[in-house]
């Protein structure tokens, strides 16, 4: 080990979400770089894990009818079974339920208020109360209304640690200036630098409305911010406030955290204020890569378009998603995931290029000498050309990697496959095998593109690793590639001669892609089930429910809204109500007039945009679209339902 540390984290995953291929797509980015950083000597810290406090979690868990705790255990093993099967090497996983989680939130929090930055004062916000969520005025819809349920909101108060962020403004403004590499990519840089310089407020780092998380020290009604919470596992996991801060001393600061763009702000603002309050060194460089869709939508769980990786993995292989998703878009970009796309790369780059590459040099060899490794004894003439190119896609996918531009990197390396199997079509070993007088030349041809492989095979090992050991086993190499390091990673001619190659397997068979996209149908693709728990109720609990027949008297559009409309329903017994009813997207004003419907008679009353409502449609949902559930005519309005 030549003493060179080398630290990269993936951001801590939600545990109310399941995994997709957002959450994959990082964590194989930063899983490559860590095989490569080893592959050249470093010491590496390989850092995921998942973030379990905040009011989402506790919500998402009172849905669930569990403990927030029982909920985060659940999702963490849908998590770390997943890396296990994308082959993540990372050195740790930590949850921000770990005890050496929150010793090291309490003692950042401790550290900043020791040194005057935290103080008392009150957050305002809009309180939506059935959702118990806090809205910022820019997720207000129509006015202050919740943008999840539709109701109004209230401004409300409540008391609250505040974080002096705006202390710091100036000091990380200059070290973004003065440290070009600490947000990459570039565009993303500026849009810092820009919302820098608009003056940062002070941030609200605590809440009394919920109780799930890292209760403020000395003030138990509070609990931390999530995101002072969340942040801090970057130094927690490297024993920041336990006793034994070894690796923190050894690893920080942070050569790497890799993000996507939707956090940036919290880690290139947020997280560096906090550190620089407390006195730690700031991270060497923030990545923010790009958004994926798939098949050109959003993807998300009330879509239910979020791709269940596991799945993937299944139906394609490992190392085709690790390669699809490194290769098809630059890492700062956006990308759209589409199986088309994947079925492309998996037959052109993976199965021709790459596959027939191995194949055909298998096949020769066995053909020519029995399957042994012939040695190297005549140089060709296109022997040079060939080591200039080793060595200059050697450089380049260093620096390629040195700046997460994975799919550059696998470009370069593809000009070496793509080079190799031109030597062989430049060097005719078929034609020298019709001369016993080229044996020699016919061997030294074949064994330089078997070292040449054993060199590609080098290079894939941090993308797809499963397919490196498999070309090195085909090899019969006893070259261990984790022993590799930098200086002889691109020594040429390393290959035994004289060892029989390994069984012939095709690595990436083809793909039909009409039976392929055929076979996915809609029933198979999205593969992530929601899974909802009812609870049961007992009848009494039902009985207190009074539904009623009603007629749609009258009916308008609400103002200002294309969900809503107002409506007056007539309950019987000369009872005449108003309802604002989120039904405007499937019914106009006169779509409703006059039908018999459904209604919870004994809501009690709620605002919709200022207007009050006294009772509820009842209707069948899809998506964003309603059926109300109609009665016949001769149903006499008040008609009692059970
Ligand atoms: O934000 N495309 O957790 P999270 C690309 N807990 N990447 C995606 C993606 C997509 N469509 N969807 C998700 C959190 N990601 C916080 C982080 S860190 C101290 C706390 C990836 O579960 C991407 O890396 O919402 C994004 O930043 C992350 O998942 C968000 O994960």
């Amino acid at each position: 080990m030549s003493g060179r540390t080398f630290y990269i984290t993936t951001p801590i995953y939600y545990v109310n979400d399941v995994p997709h291929i957002g959450h994959a797509y990082t964590t194989v980015a930063c899983d490559t770089v860590s095989r490569y950083k080893r592959l050249c000597g470093y010491d590496v810290f390989f850092l995921t894990g998942t973030d379990e406090h905040g009011q989402k979690i506790e919500q998402a868990a009172q849905k669930r009818g569990i403990t927030p705790k029982a909920l985060a255990d659940e999702v963490v093993q849908r998590y770390q079974g997943l890396w296990n099967v994308l082959n993540i090497s990372n050195t740790d996983f930590i949850r921000t339920t770990d005890e050496k989680h929150k010793a090291a939130v309490r003692k950042i929090f401790r550290t900043m208020r020791d040194k005057g930055d935290i103080y008392v004062d009150h957050y305002e916000g809009w309180y939506c109360t059935p959702c118990e969520t806090y809205l910022t005025e820019t997720q207000l819809l129509d006015g202050n209304c919740c943008p999840s349920c539709g109701r109004e909101t209230s401004k409300l108060k409540e008391p609250s640690y505040f974080f002096k962020m705006s202390k710091y403004g100036d000091t990380l403004l200059k070290h973004i200036e003065e440290n070009k590499d600490f947000i990459r990519p570039e565009s993303r840089r500026n849009e810092i630098i820009s919302f820098i310089k608009e003056g940062l407020r002070d941030l609200s780092v605590s809440r009394v409305s919920f109780k799930w998380g890292i209760p403020v020290p000395e003030d138990e009604e509070h609990v931390i911010y999530v995101w002072l919470d969340a942040l801090t596992n970057y130094i927690a996991a490297l024993g920041y406030g336990v006793d034994d801060d070894s690796n923190f001393k050894k690893y920080w600061p942070a050569d790497f955290h890799v993000v996507g763009k939707d956090i940036l702000r919290f880690h290139t603002v947020y997280w560096p204020t906090m550190l620089l309050s407390a006195g730690i060194e700031l991270p060497k460089s923030v990545f923010a890569h790009g958004w994926w869709t798939v098949e050109g939508q959003k993807m998300s769980k009330s879509m239910g378009n979020a791709i269940d990786p596991n799945w993937l993995v299944e139906k394609f292989g490992v190392d085709a998603i690790r390669y699809f998703l490194l290769r098809e878009v630059p890492f700062g970009l956006d990308g759209d995931f589409s199986f088309k796309g994947l079925i492309h790369r998996i037959n052109g780059d993976l199965a021709n290029d790459l596959g027939n590459l191995l194949n055909r040099t298998m096949g020769m060899v066995n053909r020519y000498f029995d399957g042994i490794v012939p040695a190297y004894t005549e140089k060709g003439a296109y022997d040079e050309a060939l080591e200039t190119l080793v060595s200059r896609v050697f450089d380049e996918v260093d620096g390629h990697l040195n700046n997460l531009a994975f799919n550059k990197a696998l470009a370069s390396l593809w000009e070496l496959v793509s080079g190799l199997n031109k030597y062989i079509d430049d060097n005719a070993p078929w034609a020298l095998a019709k001369d016993e007088a080229k044996k020699d030349a016919l061997g030294s041809v074949l064994y330089t593109v078997l070292d040449g492989i054993r060199l590609v095979s080098l290079l894939l090992y941090p993308f797809i690793p499963d397919t490196a050991v498999k070309i090195r086993k085909q090899l019969n190499t006893g070259l261990d590639i984790e022993k590799a390091d930098e200086k002889s990673l691109k020594a040429i001619r390393k290959l035994e001669s004289g060892q029989k190659l390994g069984e012939a397997e095709q690595l990436f068979p083809r793909i039909d892609e009409k039976e392929m996209l055929e076979s996915l149908k809609p029933a198979e693709k999205p593969a992530e089930k929601k899974e909802e728990v009812v609870e049961a109720i007992d009848f009494a609990y039902f009985s207190k429910m009074v539904l009623k027949a009603a007629k749609v008297v009258d009916a308008e559009k609400v103002e200002k809204s294309d969900k809503l409309l107002k409506l007056k329903i007539d309950l019987g017994g000369g009872e005449v109500r108003q309802v604002v009813s989120g039904i405007a997207k499937s019914y106009s004003a006169d779509d409703m007039k006059g039908k018999t419907v459904a209604v919870v008679a004994n809501l009690k009353p709620a605002k919709l945009m200022g207007i009050v409502s006294e009772a509820m449609i009842l209707a069948a949902t899809v998506g964003d679209k309603h059926v109300v559930v109609e009665l016949p005519d001769n149903i006499e309005a008040g008609t009692v339902i059970k």
